[in-house]
């Protein structure tokens, strides 16, 4: 059965949930947008992806026609008209329809508010959970904020697609970006930690988005009893590091073994990395905000 899409007020068969090509969202990536999962009929962090997502809409000064609790109710509403049972939610708020130009103003009709909810997303395959992910350095440093802040989750994602791109060129699994000091920044699109002597070391999120899925990470440690530090990082660091994995909404946790070609740890999955892994599906499969 076809997909049910919301926007702007209708729930529509996904052919027929048809966006206008003067959308300021299409025209200039002026707009914003979260990827959530859904693990048995339970929404995963649903209220921390909403507050996310109007924090990254007040940076751009867009005003979401909704009240966080309402925006909540629709992606609930959404999962609903899908069925959805383990399903990725994508919840996108655009500037709208209006004349060329890039001034806001233009946008008459308000912003464009569009919910999919789809069975799933798989980023990478089994076998990389179990075997582990080849990163390599991007040669394109993170967007810094003081251009436009890593942290707000906005339509503009060519700075990571351009360094997907070349890690793609180059074979391996996803590319690691650093920020204009050369300190360690993020994946693609998800966050990037590694572990030295039993601690978890996390990059503040000045330079990358503040993951939902980091979050949890960095919570299930602590939990599990594992040291936690935030502080910046280099790529001596990674490459001397113990182990090393990725967090992501799509990707979930998913173990490095090798970064520019050279062996994280021992070149298999850490210990702590698949601690937390299981820490974390214990908790997705067991949490949330019931669909139904
Ligand atoms: N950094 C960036 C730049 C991201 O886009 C993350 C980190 C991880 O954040 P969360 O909150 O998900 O732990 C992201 C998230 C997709 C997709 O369609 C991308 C993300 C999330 C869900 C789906 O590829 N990126």
């Amino acid at each position: 059965m076809e997909n049910v899409v919301y926007l702007d007020g209708k729930f529509l068969p996904e052919s027929e949930a048809k966006i206008p090509v003067n959308d300021h969202g299409l025209l200039y990536g002026d707009g914003v947008f979260e990827g959530i999962r859904a693990y048995n009929k339970r929404v995963f962090k649903l209220e921390r992806h909403v507050e996310r997502m109007f924090q990254s809409a007040k940076a751009i000064d867009l005003k979401i026609p909704h009240t966080p609790e309402e925006f909540s109710d629709l992606i609930l509403q959404t999962c609903r008209r899908n069925n959805i049972v383990d399903g990725y939610i994508r919840p996108i708020v655009t500037r709208g329809p209006g004349d060329l130009g890039l001034d806001p103003r233009k946008c008459k009709d308000g912003p464009t508010v569009i919910i999919i909810a789809q069975p799933g997303i798989t980023l990478y395959s089994k076998e990389k959970y179990e075997k582990g992910l080849r990163l390599v350095t991007s040669s394109y440093r993170r967007v810094p904020p003081q251009s436009l802040s890593p942290s707000i989750k906005s339509l503009n994602y060519l700075n990571q697609i351009m360094a997907r791109v070349e890690a793609n060129q180059y074979g391996a699994d996803e590319a690691l970006l650093l920020d204009v000091q050369g300190y360690v920044s993020e994946a693609s699109a998800d966050n990037f930690l590694i572990v030295q002597n039993h601690s978890v070391i996390a990059p503040p999120t000045s330079t990358n988005l503040p993951g939902v899925t980091r979050e949890t990470a960095i919570d299930l440690a602590e939990k599990i009893g594992i040291r936690t530090i935030e502080k910046p990082f280099t790529l001596y660091d990674v490459w001397a590091s113990n182990e090393a994995f990725i967090t992501g909404t799509a990707a979930e946790i998913g173990p490095v073994v090798e970064v520019d070609g050279r062996m994280i740890g021992d070149g298999k999955p850490g210990k702590i990395t698949k601690q937390l892994m299981k820490a974390f599906r214990d908790l997705v499969t067991t949490t949330g905000t019931p669909i139904y």
